[in-house]
């Protein structure tokens, strides 16, 4: 079965499924260990990785080539971040080929102008694209998949540049007619009753994807009882814990001038050893390099 047959075969079987964003093979290696059920290679968390600001700069190249390591590395089904697609219907045309040729499961399109600006930023710049344009988009990345299982998620941004819910039921209803396989809604109100309304409003026609990074009171079981809500995706949290992690860390060891202090609150070294696979290569040493 193909990645996105088996993401697809999720929602259907449990009603609702969990993805972890991924900046890293091993921060993806974490998040299937820790049950996700797929990978969000996120376009934030890579480019605050390479510590840039999300707003389009990290190239396709960049973020596909960490794709191709992150499913190098896991069985998980990974949902790819390809943000505006990089340019007009064409430009999507060829992030569809090669995406799914990385072994992603599928994409998800903002309707953001190119370059589009982080979407949590306060008072953001964000300028959509005409619903029109936005369809060209979305049909190319069908017209383009070559398994039709490769999900083709349509992201509306019309909460995030304040146009309000008639605006975003009505591009969710354009995307969908194109043949949008999910709808991204996104809010960045600090609680859920935005994205709540809209999915109560929200005809079902296809499910609902929603990333409740802002209104964290939006746990599984809220999410549940409304019914609509197909994927939720924890977009940003792999890169906030790793860096509070390391600045309480990197912080201790300059304070207290060593670092006999953090050895409790970090992974033993054994740990990393695990985790990259090194009791292969003992196996391998003894059975080859004899
Ligand atoms: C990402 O993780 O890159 C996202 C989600 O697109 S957000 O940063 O909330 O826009
Ligand atoms: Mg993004």
């Amino acid at each position: 079965m193909s990645m996105g047959g088996l993401l697809r075969e999720k929602i259907v079987r449990s009603g609702l499924v969990h993805l972890m964003a991924s900046h890293s093979p091993l921060a993806a290696l974490l998040a299937e260990e820790a049950g996700f059920d797929g990978i969000w290679a996120s376009g934030f968390e890579f480019s605050a990785l390479l510590g840039l600001p999300d707003v389009s700069l990290v190239s396709m190249t960049q973020h596909l080539e960490m794709l191709r390591a992150m499913a190098a590395r896991v069985s998980l089904p990974i949902v790819a971040d390809i943000d505006t697609g990089f340019g007009n219907a064409l430009n999507v045309i060829h992030a569809v080929r090669e995406y799914e040729r990385a072994g992603a499961a599928g994409i998800v399109i903002e309707d953001k102008t190119f370059p589009k600006v982080t979407s949590l930023i306060a008072e953001g710049r964000q300028d959509l694209v005409r619903t029109a344009e936005f369809q060209g988009k979305i049909k190319a990345a069908i017209a383009t998949r070559a398994h039709p299982d490769f999900l083709v998620i349509a992201r509306v941004e019309a909460l995030i540049a304040g146009l309000g819910e008639a605006e975003a039921l009505r591009r969710a209803a354009a995307y969908t007619e194109v043949g949008a396989d999910m709808i991204l809604i996104h809010s960045k109100k600090s609680t859920p009753d935005e994205v709540e309304s809209f999915a109560r409003a929200w005809s079902g026609r296809v499910p609902l994807v929603i990333v409740p990074t802002a209104y964290p009171a939006m746990d599984e079981t809220r999410i549940r009882s409304l019914g609509k809500i197909g994927m939720v995706i924890y977009g940003n949290h792999a890169i906030r814990a790793a860096v509070a992690a390391m600045q309480d860390v990197f912080t201790a060891i300059r304070q207290d001038g060593g670092s006999a202090n953090v050895e409790g609150r970090i992974a033993p070294v054994e740990e990393i050893f695990r985790l990259q696979g090194m009791a292969a290569v003992k196996a391998n040493e003894a059975r080859f390099l004899r």
